[in-house]
């Protein structure tokens, strides 16, 4: 089989963004779109010959072809190997973990994560290097470049590979592995995880309602939660994955799982609810009668950490993102570990956990994860709850009570603006930007502005600056608004507005968190002009 070497221009548009290339799927499926991405990456990364790497995705529509496209281009590029998953399919997370476990050179992921998919929604695809990672901005500002001066790529005429069952195959020269994608994934749970203690809640009658949303994590959950540690039957719920994710957009928090809300709220509700995305690495958790936010979820597992087999020697630091609420860094403080701020996108994680700085890191956006992998990962962060509810055996709202009562509780929440018009949208920062210099000490709804800046991260490992990472007001009693623009959308653009507020008083520890946030709401809209400036009277998702 001799490899083609087709011609081809620069196509427009091919930057990744927070999380890889996600573009609407009709784009993807254009000719030469996703061609040219995948030789991107290889000529941006040094080329392929005598490389190893692991491939899969979530599942969604056009998954199946686009791999078969990246195993002709991988072969006629000159790879050693390919690991793939069976059926095209593994987690986020558990493609981070083959990466890492089997030394190889990356490792390509299709996925738009909770993006919704179908013919006409979302597709993306994402490079991960070999410590298991998203790529970072070095890296992809590389394969950036290499989609701009790209004239060919290269792909084999061949038939399709069957990934349909475990085994090897060859294409060409190079040889192809498919994978059981959740043997190893499963194994590495059992190391982190007392599942003997989690298998005693089950046995003891402890209930559990996991929703997959139709995609990926249906497989891993049922083998993990059902299988392995003992909880009834039926306890995964939308557990096969399907391309459109069942028509849903497959993003867990309130308003997208909110099926599984309304059971957690209602008299039926089981002991615990959790969700995963499209594909697997964001979670949500919820009590019954307790949701948890996931900036609470990352404090209260911090502090907990010490309660779960895997993390019984303390943590090394934590990290989250610059808008995930700080009460992460009041554990933090009580433990004496150092609390990394870091820009929104997982991959700023990376050089923290491969440096030994971090165990634990997380994001507001529901993506929790240690340093088992270098990926979020949604399914971890159940097992993680379920091992802290099994050695501490009291309902989730308690937890959350006692873990307010201890640190206080940063009341916190996020306002979206979807799909709006982008260039609304960037005179809007551009505007808030212009008045930073003048902010401080101004007085807005009451509250004094202690500061105001956009800021900018300094990597303490490598020395790499990221500026422009999102616009922070910071009030004098503590509270914060932060608004940045998404770097996932796929149309036009969605302002986000992060809302913060510290409460340390017991008697004002259970209030309705938008209503303990309405001052804030009113000195966003005051500040940013929100409601002049898109068009919008209210947001399009409050989470
Ligand atoms: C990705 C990144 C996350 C980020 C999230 C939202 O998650 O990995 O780090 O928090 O996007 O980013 P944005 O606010 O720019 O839309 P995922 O789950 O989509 O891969």
């Amino acid at each position: 089989m001799t490899p083609e070497v087709v011609a081809t221009h620069a196509i427009e548009g091919q930057k990744p963004g927070t999380s890889g290339l996600r573009k609407k799927t009709p784009v993807f499926m254009q000719p030469h779109y996703l061609e040219n991405f995948v030789q991107s990456i290889f000529d941006g990364t040094g080329g392929a010959a005598g490389r190893t790497y692991v491939l899969g995705g979530d599942g969604r529509y056009f998954n199946d072809r686009a791999a078969q496209v990246i195993l002709r281009m991988a072969a006629a590029n000159g790879a050693r190997k390919v690991i793939v998953g069976q059926d095209a399919l593994l987690s986020t997370p558990a493609a981070s973990n083959l990466i890492r476990k089997r030394g190889t050179d990356g490792g390509i992921i299709m996925s738009a994560s909770h993006n919704p998919g179908g013919p006409e929604e979302d597709f993306g695809v994402k490079f991960n290097t070999p410590n298991g990672g998203p790529a970072a901005e070095g890296v992809t500002a590389k394969i950036f470049e290499a989609t701009q001066a790209i004239t060919e790529y290269r792909i084999l005429a061949a038939q399709d590979v069957d990934l349909s069952t475990p085994g090897t195959a060859t294409l060409g020269e190079m040889e192809i592995e498919v994978v059981d994608p959740v043997a190893d994934y499963a194994e590495l749970m059992e190391e982190l995880f007392d599942f003997d203690a989690i298998r005693g809640l089950f046995a003891g009658g402890f209930r559990i309602r996991f929703d997959a949303m139709h995609a990926v994590t249906g497989p891993y959950a049922r083998a993990i939660l059902e299988d392995r540690l003992g909880a009834p039957e039926g306890s995964v719920v939308n557990a096969v994955p399907s391309p459109d994710f069942g028509g849903g957009h497959p993003d867990p928090n309130p308003i997208w799982a909110k099926d599984l809300m309304d059971i957690m709220m209602s008299m039926r509700a089981p002991d615990f609810g959790a969700a995963s995305d499209g594909d697997g690495d964001r979670n949500m958790i919820v009590g019954r009668n307790a949701y948890v936010t996931p900036s609470d979820s990352l404090a209260v597992l911090a502090a907990n950490a010490t309660l779960v087999k895997g993390y019984k020697d303390g943590l090394k630091g934590v990290a989250r993102s610059m808008p995930t609420s700080r009460a992460l860094d009041r554990v933090a403080a009580k433990l004496g570990i150092d609390c990394y701020e870091t820009p929104t996108g997982w991959k700023f994680f990376g050089n923290l956990l491969d440096a030994g700085r971090a165990t634990l890191c997380g994001e507001e956006s529901a993506g929790t994860g240690s340093d088992h992998v270098r990926e979020k990962d949604g399914l971890w962060a159940v097992l993680f709850w379920l091992n802290v509810l099994a050695e501490r055996r009291m309902p989730v709202a308690d937890i959350l009570a006692d873990h307010w009562a201890k640190y206080g509780r940063n009341y916190y929440s996020r306002h979206d603006y979807e799909e709006v018009d982008a260039d609304a949208a960037n005179a809007l920062m551009e505007a808030l930007r212009r008045q930073l210099p003048n902010l401080k000490g101004r007085l807005i709804e009451g509250m004094r502005i202690e500061n105001a800046d956009e800021f900018a991260y300094d990597d303490p490992v490598d020395g790499s600056r990221s500026e422009g990472q999102g616009i922070r007001i910071l009030f004098a009693d503590g509270s914060r608004i932060v608004l940045r623009l998404s770097g996932t959308g796929t149309q036009g653009a969605t302002l986000r507005v992060y809302l913060e507020k510290l409460e340390t008083k017991a008697a004002a520890l259970q209030d309705n968190p938008q209503s303990a946030l309405s001052d804030m709401v009113a000195a966003a809209e005051s500040l940013a002009q929100i409601r002049a400036r898109t068009g919008r009277s209210a947001p399009d998702v409050v989470t």
